[in-house]
């Protein structure tokens, strides 16, 4: 496969509003991200994934979008923006933005007047349809909401929201729409961003026919319909391949020969894409499934197309607590992972303050809670006749404001987030996890990533070398090899509270150097808990 600088890339997510606040209205913004360059710059990333930042009521964070051409104010404004633009660069490092083509705001001038007649011209721009029996079009139900459906009175229809009610599906048929799309991307590209996230991308096109789904709690007939790569081809025919971006996909229900089809490098539609076999469908942490995963992935994609690893966004809950151990191994807990999606095939991506090992929340009620996915599961079931107490319990691991609480930059009042009221509460343990602190540890987390990254930009191996799982049955130790050009790299982990011994891997390390630990070196045939190693062994 070609060399391309995406490829070679370790991205960093900035959630700005949980980022840094610099006008003390308890939200991070966008010159509160300015202020903060240096410090990523040092940590070594080069792309910085920024959610979105346009014009919104703000129901769904950002992703409910009323005007694309305009910064929310929250945020700042739109010279604030292109500053932040020009200061990444400066630095050598690159921006892309996230974009939500898959619905706007109701309060986008679109969504009003197509709600205002069913003439208007605007009507088609959204997928309205007419009541069936009385009642919505079918037995759909969305992420956020039990029905895909809100009906609309004066025009006596129904409109399609796979999200809240406040966040209209547009008909990616409307050729008309599209273009005026089109123009919006080339409008941000022409600004000089290197590229784009897009949101939930693979459910522009809809199930022809818009017949009942067999399991309307299942959700996927949302996604992978007929006419979504003819839409995809065309958008990178008259955006993505005129310019030298990267586009990430969210792509939900898709499987490794489904997510070919999105990113191959001869299909000319995206450059690569997050799945969720892990982030949604994997509640705890499974060490075989997540081989088999990564196997299938590997396999499915190898020479032909590239992947990218997570284990946590502002969509799941800190990895290193819901997939690794926060509590007396948090710091080496915290290393494994990330050594291990640093070392594994894809583009690594690292959430704010995952590099300094901060751990995701629990708030004692559903009012400290904000994420409208959340709050409409809380009240669909409570209105169900549930105990509202087993309903939050049941609902507060999946919060995603879990990995929404502000970042912690010192042990100071709201740990140097704001000086204003946070918008969600911080973590309490923000004395113990900031990155004041980390910065003044030899051995912190920060500095982990910091050499994670650095290795990364020396050695071709982690990013395009060959992978071959060799523990494959192993329930809690991971030891697979990378190979490139004569490089070959052994990574091994103990994803467990106890030692684990490696002669079960009956591996050959003679004369293999030890290249990076999270624990003192050792040539133990012992792991401890949560131990990572690298070692080179040509
Ligand atoms: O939140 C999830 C369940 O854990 C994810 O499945 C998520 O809802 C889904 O991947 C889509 O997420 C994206 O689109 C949403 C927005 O709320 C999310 O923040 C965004 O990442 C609607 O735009």
């Amino acid at each position: 496969m070609k060399r391309t600088w995406w490829k070679e890339a370790v991205v960093y997510q900035v959630y700005w509003r949980s980022f840094n606040d610099t006008d003390s209205d308890g939200f991070g913004d966008l010159q509160g991200v300015i202020d903060k360059l240096d410090y990523l710059k040092e940590l070594g990333v080069d792309v910085i994934w920024l959610n979105p930042c346009y014009e919104s009521p703000d129901f769904d964070n950002g992703y409910d979008i009323s005007n694309y051409y305009r910064i929310m104010d929250k945020a700042g404004d739109m010279a604030t923006w292109e500053r932040l633009l020009e200061e990444v660069h400066l630095r050598g490092m690159k921006l892309i933005m996230d974009l939500v083509l898959n619905h706007t705001s109701h309060e986008h001038p679109w969504f009003q007047e197509s709600l205002s007649s069913l003439d208007n011209p605007k009507r088609d721009y959204y997928i309205w349809k007419n009541p069936k029996n009385g009642g919505p079009p079918n037995n759909w139900r969305s992420y956020f909401e039990p029905s895909a459906w809100t009906y609309h009175e004066p025009t006596g229809q129904y409109y399609m929201h796979s999200f809240a009610v406040e966040q209209p599906d547009l008909n990616w048929e409307n050729k008309q729409m599209r273009q005026e799309m089109y123009e919006m991307m080339r409008y941000w590209l022409d600004k000089g961003i290197d590229g784009f996230r897009l949101d939930v991308i693979n459910l522009l096109a809809k199930q022809a026919g818009f017949k009942d789904a067999d399991e309307p709690e299942g959700l996927s007939y949302l996604g992978n319909n007929p006419g979504i790569h003819e839409y995809l081809q065309e958008m990178n025919e008259q955006v993505f391949r005129n310019y030298d971006i990267m586009t990430v996909g969210e792509i939900p229900f898709v499987t490794p020969e489904d997510g070919l089809l999105y990113v191959g490098e001869d299909r000319n539609e995206l450059h690569t894409l997050f799945h969720f076999e892990v982030a949604d469908d994997m509640p705890s942490w499974d060490m075989l499934r997540f081989k088999e995963i990564q196997k299938r992935w590997y396999e499915g994609l190898k020479g032909k197309g590239t992947n990218s690893q997570f284990l946590n966004n502002h969509d799941h809950t800190r990895q290193v607590t819901r997939f690794g151990n926060d509590g007396m191994y948090r710091v080496e807990s915290a290393k494994l992972l990330a050594t291990m999606i640093h070392t594994l095939p894809g583009i690594p991506y690292i959430f704010q303050g995952e590099e300094i090992g901060m751990t995701g929340v629990r708030y004692d009620s559903i009012d400290d809670y904000h994420d409208i996915a959340m709050k409409n599961k809380y009240e669909e079931e409570v209105n169900k006749g549930r105990e509202p107490s087993s309903v939050f319990e049941e609902l507060l691991p999946l919060s995603r404001d879990n990995s929404r609480t502000p970042m912690q930059w010192a042990d100071v009042e709201h740990a140097g987030f704001t000086d204003g009221k946070p918008w969600i509460k911080v973590n309490p343990n923000y004395p113990s996890i900031n990155v004041e602190k980390e910065m003044n540890e030899s051995n912190s987390v920060f500095y982990f990533y910091q050499t994670l990254i650095q290795l990364r930009k020396r050695n071709p191996v982690m990013i395009y070398g060959d992978y071959t799982d060799l523990s494959a049955d192993e329930p809690d130790l991971y030891c697979y090899k990378r190979s490139f050009e004569g490089n070959e790299w052994i990574v091994l982990l103990n994803h467990s509270d106890a030692i684990n011994n490696l002669k079960r891997l009956d591996l050959d390390l003679n004369g293999a150097e030890l290249i990076l630990s999270n624990y003192p070196a050792s040539e133990s045939n012992e792991l401890n808990p949560h131990e990572a190693r690298i070692y080179a062994l040509s």
